[in-house]
């Protein structure tokens, strides 16, 4: 075996797949997400990070608006402490929230000095719409300085991202929560095309067309959610809302082959070409063990697919910038950008 040999499968112990992205980088299929809500403090996250770099975690996804990047970072560092994983050897993604899109560089060297890095692997724009909204709000008020989509707007955003490639600070840049219409824009005017798209996938919403205009892209999709989000907060609940991990499908190719409903969720995403994200506290390494496990078949791939609800989870009601709007408003619903 040649050193290089070694090196990765120290690495990467559980030979645990990824995606290659347009610039040619290695992205882990499955990373561990960090929103604990309200329901979880700082220090349980991280403790989950520890555990589950401990057990071959290479991808871990933080945004600042989380509230943990200080305790993750303490995590991070005590996990390079002594030399055996190198730097090189994780993914670390965060984001820019809202209120920062005039000020990213700024909102940037926060998030690396937080989790104590010199740079980010992947930086991305959380949402693509520019108003504060406190975290802890309530979603049927509406921020009195919210403002709408406007490209233009957005443009000047993401000429900061590409600062930041240029000055080192991130490898790579993205988006999250686009659908076509504005990415159409941004991949006309990009100098730096962002390498993925981070965006609401299991299987109840696959989003068939903008993941598929993704992948046309060389963008690769990451997907929140991927187990349904069961314990999200209270404010991103309705009574429509459907359950994956108890879809009669799900469940019968879980007792199929003897895993779990979750097990499932993460080996069709994996298999269809999609980083899932999943948050855990108490199930991280069951995930992972999953992500390894391989595909499976085409036809409980196809039976899957056929599950889809079109059921989105995370509606976005905070980022409503209008009185009298619909959520579906946010997701330009006429595959054209709804106007302000
Ligand atoms: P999720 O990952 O679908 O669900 C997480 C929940 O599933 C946790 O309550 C967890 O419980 C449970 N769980 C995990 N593995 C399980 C298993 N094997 N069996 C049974 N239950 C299991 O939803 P999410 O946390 O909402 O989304 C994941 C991540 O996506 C977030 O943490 C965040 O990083 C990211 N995200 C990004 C955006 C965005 O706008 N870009 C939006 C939403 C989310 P335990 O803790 O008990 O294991
Ligand atoms: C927050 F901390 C505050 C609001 C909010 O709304 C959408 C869902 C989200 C997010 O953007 N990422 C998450 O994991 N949850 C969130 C988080």
């Amino acid at each position: 075996m040649n050193r290089r040999m070694q090196t990765s499968e120290e690495a990467n112990p559980l030979r645990i797949p990824y995606r290659v992205l347009n610039t040619g980088a290695k992205i882990p299929a499955i990373g561990l997400g960090t929103f604990g809500s309200d329901r979880f403090s700082p220090d349980q996250v991280a403790r989950a990070v520890r555990g589950a770099i401990a057990c071959g975690y290479r991808h871990i996804d933080c945004a600042s608006v989380y509230g943990n990047e200080i305790q993750i970072g303490q995590a991070l560092r005590e996990a390079l402490a002594d030399g055996t994983l190198k730097r090189e050897q994780l993914w670390i993604t965060s984001k820019v929230w809202n209120d920062m899109h005039s000020r990213v560089a700024q909102a940037c060297r926060k998030s690396l000095q937080d989790l104590g890095l010199e740079y980010l692997d992947l930086y991305l724009v959380h949402w693509p719409f520019p108003n504060f909204h406190p975290p802890q709000c309530d979603v049927t008020s509406r921020s009195p300085d919210a403002r709408p989509y406007l490209h233009e707007d957005y443009m000047k955003t993401w000429r900061q991202m590409e600062a930041l490639v240029q000055e080192g600070l991130v490898r790579h840049i993205g988006t999250s929560n686009m659908t076509i219409p504005k990415l159409t824009l941004l991949l006309r005017d990009a100098a730096v095309r962002p390498v993925c798209n981070e965006m609401e996938l299991h299987p109840h919403f696959q989003q068939p067309q903008l993941f598929q205009f993704c992948l046309d892209n060389e963008i690769v999709p990451i997907g929140y959610c991927p187990l349904g989000s069961p314990a999200r907060p209270e404010r991103d609940r309705t009574e429509e809302d459907t359950v994956d991990l108890e879809d009669p499908v799900i469940v019968r190719i879980a007792e199929r082959h003897g895993i779990s409903p979750a097990a499932v969720c993460i080996r069709w995403a994996i298999g269809r070409g999609q980083i899932p994200i999943p948050f855990s506290l108490h199930h991280y390494r069951e995930n992972l063990l999953a992500a390894a496990a391989g595909p499976l078949s085409d036809e409980e791939m196809e039976q899957i697919r056929r599950i889809d609800k079109n059921c989105r989870l995370i509606k976005g009601q905070v980022f409503l910038w209008k009185e009298n709007q619909s959520w579906e408003d946010l997701w330009d619903p006429n595959g054209q950008i709804t106007p302000p």
